[in-house]
C-alpha cells in the first residue's frame, strides 16, 4: 500500500527591492502551473517568498519596514495563487512576512502557511528560531536583522492532516536545529516542509563559507533519517541585491537521500514521488520512538536556563 503526494519545489531565484509582488505572484504561478503539468499536487515555495529578503538591510524608517509584510493572506494581488491551486487541483507551502493585528497590539512574524487543493489555509507557521542580531552593525557587509523584524513564532511546530498524510512546516534556520524536527516527528509528521534565504557568507564565521551547502543538506538528511520524515526545502536562491544566496533546493527521503535537487540559483522546479508509507521503514524499526526512546533522561534538552 502507498500514500504518494506528487512533489515540487518551486525555487526562486533573487527577487529584486523593487520587484512588485504582482510580478513575484507572476513567477509563483508560472511554477505552479510547470508543477500542474508535470502531475504535481503540492508545491513548496521559498520563505519570504513574496519580496527580496529584507532583513539584509536596517530601516529607520518604519513605513518603509512594514512594505514588506502582509496585513492579510490572501490579498487582492496574493489571491490568484489560491485560485490557481483550487483550480488546478494543487495545495502549496508559502513563506511571507506577516503583519498582524492581535489584542491592540501590532505583531511581525516570519510565517509560512499550508494551502490545500482547494485553495484554502489549512495551516499556519510563526518561525521560532530568528538567526541574526537586534541592532545595526555597520560592520557587517550586510545585515541579518530578523530578530528586529520578527517576533518568536507562538504557535509552536505543528503538525496537520493534509492531502492525505501528516504535514509540518519549518523555516530556514529552524532547521538547522534538531529538536525542531523531533517535536513535529513526535506528533507524528510524516514530511517537513520549509523554505530558506541563506547567505553564501556568514560574516561572524567567514571560514565556514565554503561549508554553507554542507550545512544545509547534513543538517535536513540527519534530520529525515532520524525522524523517519520526507523534508521538502525550498530556497530563494542568487545574487539577490548584491547578496549571494545558495541554492540547493531539495528532496530528500526518510532515509536520508536526496531524491531531487536544484542545479541552478534562478526559478527552478525540482520534483520527486513521494510515498510517505516510506516512513514506516523507518518508524517502526530503527527510530522506533515508542520502542527505543529515552526520554527519560532527555530532560535536560527542553530545561530552560537559568
Ligand atoms: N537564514 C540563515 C539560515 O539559518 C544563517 C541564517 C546563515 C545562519 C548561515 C547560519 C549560517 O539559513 C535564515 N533566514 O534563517
Amino acid at each position: 500500500m502507498s500514500r504518494i503526494l506528487e512533489v515540487a519545489v518551486a525555487q526562486l531565484g533573487p527577487i529584486a527591492r523593487e520587484e512588485s509582488r504582482a510580478q513575484v505572484v507572476e513567477r509563483l504561478l508560472a511554477l505552479l502551473q510547470q508543477a500542474s503539468q508535470k502531475g504535481c499536487n503540492f508545491v513548496v515555495f521559498p520563505e519570504l517568498a513574496l519580496t527580496t529578503f529584507f532583513p539584509r538591510w536596517y530601516f529607520d524608517n518604519e513605513q518603509e519596514l512594514d512594505s514588506y509584510y502582509e496585513r492579510e493572506m490572501p490579498s487582492d494581488v496574493t489571491r490568484p495563487l489560491f485560485e490557481a491551486a483550487e483550480r488546478l487541483g494543487v495545495g502549496f507551502y508559502l513563506g511571507y512576512a506577516e503583519l498582524a493585528e492581535e489584542d491592540g497590539q501590532t505583531r511581525r512574524f516570519n510565517t509560512s502557511i499550508l494551502v490545500d487543493d482547494h485553495g484554502l489555509i489549512v495551516g499556519k507557521y510563526r518561525k521560532i528560531h530568528l538567526p541574526g542580531h537586534t541592532d545595526h552593525e555597520p560592520w557587517r557587509p550586510f545585515q541579518h536583522l530578523e530578530k528586529r523584524y520578527f517576533e518568536v513564532g507562538n504557535l509552536g511546530f505543528g503538525t496537520w492532516d493534509f492531502m492525505g498524510g501528516k504535514v509540518g512546516m519549518a523555516l530556514c534556520n529552524d532547521r538547522r536545529w534538531p529538536e525542531t524536527y523531533r517535536v513535529m516527528a513526535l506528533q507524528g509528521a510524516e514530511m517537513i516542509v520549509l523554505g530558506y534565504n541563506t547567505p553564501l557568507h556568514y560574516p561572524p564565521v567567514p571560514q565556514h563559507d565554503h561549508l554553507q551547502n554542507f550545512h544545509n543538506h547534513v543538517v535536513m538528511q540527519s534530520a529525515a533519517y532520524q525522524n523517519g520524515c520526507w523534508i521538502v526545502a525550498c530556497a530563494k536562491a542568487g545574487k539577490e541585491e548584491g547578496c549571494d544566496l545558495i541554492g540547493q533546493s531539495c528532496i530528500i527521503a526518510p532515509t536520508g537521500e536526496i531524491v531531487a535537487q536544484a542545479s541552478t540559483l534562478a526559478d527552478e522546479l525540482i520534483v520527486a514521488r513521494c510515498d510517505l508509507e516510506r516512513t514506516r521503514e523507518i518508524k517502526e524499526n530503527i527510530f522506533n520512538f515508542d520502542l527505543h526512546r529515552a526520554p527519560k533522561e532527555y530532560a535536560i534538552i527542553s530545561k530552560e536556563k537559568d
